[in-house]
C-alpha cells in the first residue's frame, strides 16, 4: 500500500512521508508542513484577534511544560521581542526539572529568564496549605497572577502571553457553560485588555490543540517537564479535558468548532452588558499591587508567616 502524502507536498509534487494527521482540518502533513501551518495559524490568531505587533515586548509565562516553552519558540521564530518568566513553585523535583527545561530554551534562543524562587519569597506551594484553607493549585493561581503581573509591569513589558491551548480553553468554556457561569463567560476571550495596573493578557495558542502544541514541540527538539504536576491530578479540569477528548475522537473537529462557535456567536453578546459587573479594585496598602480587599492575598499570607 502507498503512504499517504501529505496534502501541501502532494499539490507540489514533492513527497515527504505523513507524520500528522489532523482529521479536525481534513489534513494529513509531513514534519515541516505541519510547522508551517500551525506557526501560521498561530501568526493568524495573534492578528485576529490584534494581541500584539512587533513593538509590543512580550513577556511569556513559562512552566517548563511543551505549551508554554512551544509558545516562547514559536514567538521568537515569528520573529516577536519575548522573553520568559518562570515561577519556581519549590515542588520537590518538578520544579527544579521545569526549571531546568525554561533555562535551556532561553538559552537557545538568547533571550532571557526571569525567575521568581517562591522558597525565597514566601513558601513552597506545598507548605502554603500550613497558613491558608486554599487548596494549592488555587493558592498557586494567584501567586502566579500576582507575579506574572507585577514582573511584567516592572521591567516594561507590554502583554503578558500563557500557553494556554485550545483543551484549555474549551475545558473551561465546558465548565462555566456546565454551570451558567455568565461572569465567567463573558471574560473568556483570547485577549484581556490592559486595564489600570494590570497588563494585556493574550492566548496564542488558544486554537490550537494539546496533540497540535505537544508534535510542535517535540518537533522542534525542545525539551519539556512531562510528568503532571503533582497536584494536578485533583483538577476538575482534567475530567473535563477527558470528556471532551471522547466527544473530539468520536467527532473529530467537536472542540474548535465549540470554541470558535462561543467566540463568534455568544462572546460579543456577554461581553459588552457583563464588562461593568467586575469587582471594584483598590491598590494593596502593603505592597501596591491591584487587590479586592486592602490587604492583597500574598501580603496577609507572608503577615502569618512573619516575612513581612
Ligand atoms: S502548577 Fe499550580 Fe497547576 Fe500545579 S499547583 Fe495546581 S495550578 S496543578 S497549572
Ligand atoms: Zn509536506
Ligand atoms: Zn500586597
Amino acid at each position: 500500500m502507498t503512504p499517504p502524502k501529505c496534502t501541501i507536498c502532494k499539490a507540489k509534487k514533492t513527497y515527504f512521508p505523513v507524520q500528522v494527521v489532523l482529521p479536525s482540518y481534513n489534513l494529513k502533513l509531513c514534519r515541516e508542513h505541519f510547522l508551517e501551518w500551525l506557526e501560521g495559524r498561530v501568526a493568524h490568531t495573534i492578528k485576529k484577534y490584534r494581541m500584539f505587533t512587533c513593538e509590543d515586548k512580550i513577556l511569556v509565562a513559562v512552566s517548563g511544560g511543551k505549551d508554554s516553552l512551544g509558545l516562547w519558540f514559536l514567538l521568537h521564530r515569528l520573529g516577536y521581542e519575548a522573553d520568559g518568566l518562570y515561577i519556581d513553585l519549590g515542588i520537590p523535583e518538578y520544579s527544579a526539572e521545569s526549571r531546568e527545561h525554561a533555562q535551556t530554551l532561553a538559552n537557545r534562543l538568547g533571550r532571557t529568564l526571569h525567575v521568581v524562587d517562591m522558597r525565597e519569597e514566601l513558601a513552597p506551594i506545598g507548605e502554603m496549605r500550613n497558613w491558608t484553607r486554599k487548596p494549592p493549585c488555587s493558592v498557586c493561581g494567584t501567586v502566579k497572577r500576582y507575579y506574572m503581573n507585577r514582573i511584567a509591569r516592572e521591567k516594561g513589558y507590554t502583554v503578558l502571553a500563557t500557553g494556554h491551548n485550545l483543551d484549555d480553553e474549551t475545558a473551561v468554556l465546558w465548565n462555566n457553560t456546565l454551570h451558567w457561569n455568565m461572569e465567567y463567560l463573558a471574560k473568556q476571550y483570547p485577549v484581556l485588555a490592559a486595564q489600570g495596573p494590570f497588563l494585556k493578557k493574550v492566548k496564542p495558542l488558544c486554537l490550537v490543540s494539546e496533540k497540535e502544541s505537544a508534535l510542535y514541540t517535540i518537533f522542534n527538539r525542545i525539551s519539556y517537564v512531562k510528568p503532571e504536576c503533582p497536584y494536578s491530578t485533583h483538577a476538575s479540569s482534567l475530567e473535563n479535558k477527558r470528556f471532551l477528548q471522547q466527544l473530539e475522537e468520536a467527532r473529530p473537529g467537536t472542540k474548535i468548532t465549540f470554541y470558535t462557535g462561543f467566540l463568534k456567536n455568544l462572546s460579543p453578546l456577554l461581553h459588552e452588558p457583563l464588562k461593568s459587573t467586575g469587582v471594584s479594585l483598590a491598590l494593596c496598602k502593603v505592597c501596591g499591587e491591584p487587590t479586592t480587599t486592602e490587604i492583597c492575598f500574598l501580603c496577609q499570607l507572608k503577615q502569618k508567616m512573619g516575612k513581612i
